[in-house]
């Protein structure tokens, strides 16, 4: 079992005052907080071997090589994937989910197929299909939701047919806080002939997620969002795929050789990945690997499954609060979106700020499901294992005393 307050002391952000009040943070499905480990093996990085990699006989670049080729290494068994050369570094979610549609989607898809995706997808899995669609005369299409706001897995059924070539599903949604059966999906993508490609970005830093158990072709994350640094993800992808692909950018670190007219480019990984690497980034991914791992996948989704079991009704007793999604704490996520009477969203974030708590508000970049849901934005708060009970209770206070405030003028 976690111990979340023993844990908190790993991340010494979380121990500060904001507007005279003890921060409470939960605005983790934007980024989470990074434990000391990570920050100290980023600072180490730089002190003792910093150094470019893969081209210098050095000791310094031969250290730092090792170090990032070691991090590729914990993203496999993290994920699982059968070897490293799946495992393609990224600038995170958003380059891993356009890397395929430029790569993959170029060479498969045909004018008149079919591109799926779902009305609860991020932008980033939206618009890099919308943009495909466009470029090969391809048509794009929605999965809906059933009445509690989870995948309609009938119309699922429906959508997927022999025109499609790719399904592309957030593993876990960032406003209505379900985790979508990817595993189902890729059986239904592949009765089809169509390729299943997962947004990761929700669960991975979550749950054990196993992507040859699940079979996706291709599984998109990023570092920011478990307890790694900005600017670094990954993109697993099948190596019958990723060798019949070609890389999306070129330059350096990518080639074979070189010719005055033409070039060859070099094995996988690499083949994908254009210039100087953000060599720290991917050493801090490894090190919040480590982190997670210490701690254990599985103890984190049972530790924010007990936090959404108590914090869930407490929410829903409010009078005028309206929660987003499934109202089964079992089926719902620590992602909880809501709106509180007929507040505006960036007032109650501004109010909840104003006791110390950090939450998002506003579209969460997915406008096509407030579109379907017919809302213009949504406050949303967002839990990790190292939130506690006493941080969920603060939100539960802190939302009573806004809409007290803004009811009665009072605090
Ligand atoms: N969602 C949120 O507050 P990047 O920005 O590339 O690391 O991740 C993009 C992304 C893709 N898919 C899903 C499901 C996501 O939630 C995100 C990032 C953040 O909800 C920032 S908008």
């Amino acid at each position: 079992m976690i111990d979340a307050k023993k844990i908190r002391k790993d991340f010494p952000i979380l121990d500060q005052i904001v507007n005279d009040e003890e921060l409470v943070y939960l605005d983790n499905a934007a980024t989470s907080q990074k434990p000391e480990a990570v920050l100290q093996r980023i600072e180490d990085y730089y002190h003792r071997d910093n150094a470019n990699v893969h081209r210098g006989v050095h000791t310094l670049a031969e250290r730092a090589t090792k170090s990032y080729e070691a991090s590729r290494e914990k993203v496999r068994q993290l994920l699982n994937a059968k070897e490293t050369a799946e495992v393609l570094f990224t600038r995170g979610t958003t380059t891993s989910l356009n890397w395929v549609a430029r790569s993959y989607g170029d060479a498969f898809v045909k004018a008149g197929d079919e591109i799926v995706i779902t009305v609860m997808e991020h932008h980033s899995n939206v618009v890099p299909w919308q943009q495909l669609a466009k470029r090969k005369k391809a048509v794009l299409k929605y999965i809906s939701l059933n009445d509690e706001g989870m995948l309609d897995m009938d119309d699922a059924k429906k959508q997927i047919t022999d025109q499609t070539a790719i399904v592309s599903v957030a593993h876990a949604s960032n406003v209505l806080g379900v985790i979508n059966p990817i595993k189902e999906l890729a059986q239904i993508a592949h009765q089809h002939g169509a390729v299943l490609v997962a947004d990761g970005a929700q669960a991975a830093p979550h749950m054990p997620v196993d992507v040859q158990a699940l079979d996706v072709d291709f599984y998109a994350l990023s570092a920011h969002k478990m307890c790694g640094p900005t600017g670094i993800g990954a993109l697993y992808g099948k190596r019958q795929w990723l060798e019949k692909m070609e890389p999306v950018e070129f330059g350096g670190e990518m080639i074979d050789f070189v010719h005055a007219f033409d070039s060859t480019w070099t094995e996988l990984p690499w083949k994908f990945e254009a210039g100087t690497p953000n060599i720290a980034g991917g050493i801090g991914f490894g090190a919040a690997i480590d982190y997670l791992n210490q701690i254990g996948l599985d103890e984190v989704h049972q530790h924010e499954a007990d936090l959404v079991s108590y914090v869930l009704p407490k929410l829903q007793a409010i009078e005028g609060l309206k929660i987003y999604g499934p109202q089964d704490p079992q089926k719902h996520t620590g992602v909880i979106a809501f709106n509180l009477d007929n507040l505006h969203p960036h007032d109650v974030a501004t109010a909840l700020d104003m006791e110390g708590v950090a939450v998002r508000a506003g579209h969460h970049c997915a406008q096509p499901l407030l579109s379907y849901l017919d809302v213009s934005a949504t406050t949303r708060a967002s839990f990790y294992f190292y939130n506690t009970k006493e941080d969920a209770d603060r939100l539960v206070e802190a939302i009573k005393a806004t809409k007290e405030f803004f009811n009665n003028g009072t605090f």
